[in-house]
């Protein structure tokens, strides 16, 4: 018997070490006897190109997850709103296998829907407006043809603004709305949805077309690894969380 483990919204960055040093010991230790590692995206605080892979930091964190990817564990990895620029150097890198938004996986035997969760939150129309542009191949091509030196200043530029442009969202605004999740499961027909990016952790129940279904929503990270895990043999999903 051996579990998938799904998290997200670690949110590595250089100034916040122990998230980092989290994330290790859990590639060294559970994730090793685990199936899979999905990473449903802010793996990264903020990601400017895969030239950035000189950071020791990002380069760091590539080799440990080749290191897993080695070992026989299979690493799938989704771009979140911070790290939608992670490309073809960093998952070749960490050998990973991209995972398309929103993907759909059988996991313990049940058809699991996985996306970052951004999407999902269809009240927040600036923040819509805003990945569209930036998920535009077009946008991507010039940003990343800029210096290295100025995608990060700009990186850090939207950081911040974005910190203070939550702090005058309301909560409901930065949460999904019922409608996308019913669309999208719907859409797929799949029973059991997992998401991150609200950083709300929670199980819902949620009736769509007479069918019970499930919305796992994973925990950010702060200096402690935390996911889900998912049952090979049964299916049955539940919480961990790194122990002091
Ligand atoms: O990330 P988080 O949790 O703070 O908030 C998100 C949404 N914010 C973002 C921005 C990221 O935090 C920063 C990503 C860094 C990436 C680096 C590489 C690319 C650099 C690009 C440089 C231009 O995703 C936030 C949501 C919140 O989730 C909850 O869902 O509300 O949305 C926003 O902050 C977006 C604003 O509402 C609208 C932004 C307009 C900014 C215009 C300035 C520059 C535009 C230039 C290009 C279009
Ligand atoms: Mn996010």
């Amino acid at each position: 018997m051996s579990e998938t483990l799904l998290i997200s919204d670690l949110h590595l960055s250089a100034e916040r070490p122990a998230t980092t040093a989290a994330l290790f010991r859990l590639l060294r230790g559970r994730a090793r006897s685990a199936r899979a590692l999905y990473l449903l995206g802010d793996l990264f605080d903020a990601w400017v190109g895969d030239d950035d892979l000189q950071r020791p930091m990002h380069a760091e964190v590539a080799a440990e997850l080749r290191r897993l990817a080695d070992s026989g564990v299979a690493v799938r990895l989704m771009h979140g709103n911070r790290d939608f620029l992670l490309g073809a150097a960093f998952v070749g890198a960490a050998g990973g296998e991209w995972l398309p938004d929103p993907s759909i996986v059988t996991l313990g035997g049940i058809r699991t829907l996985l996306t970052h969760g951004d999407t999902l939150c269809t009240g927040d129309r600036d923040y819509l407006a805003f990945r569209r542009t930036v998920r535009d191949p077009a946008w991507q091509a010039a940003f990343l043809a800029r210096p290295l030196a100025d995608r990060r200043a700009e990186a850090a530029r939207l950081r911040a603004a974005s910190e203070a442009g939550k702090r005058m969202k309301s909560t409901q605004i930065m949460d999904v709305t019922e409608t996308a999740v019913i669309d999208l499961i719907r859409e797929h027909g799949c029973p059991r949805l997992v998401h991150g990016h609200t950083h709300r952790p929670g199980l819902s129940a949620i009736r769509v077309d007479g069918r019970d279904c499930e919305r796992w929503v994973l925990p950010d990270w702060d200096g402690r690894a935390a996911g889900l895990a998912v049952d090979g043999a049964t299916g049955a999903c539940a919480y961990w969380t790194e122990p002091d």
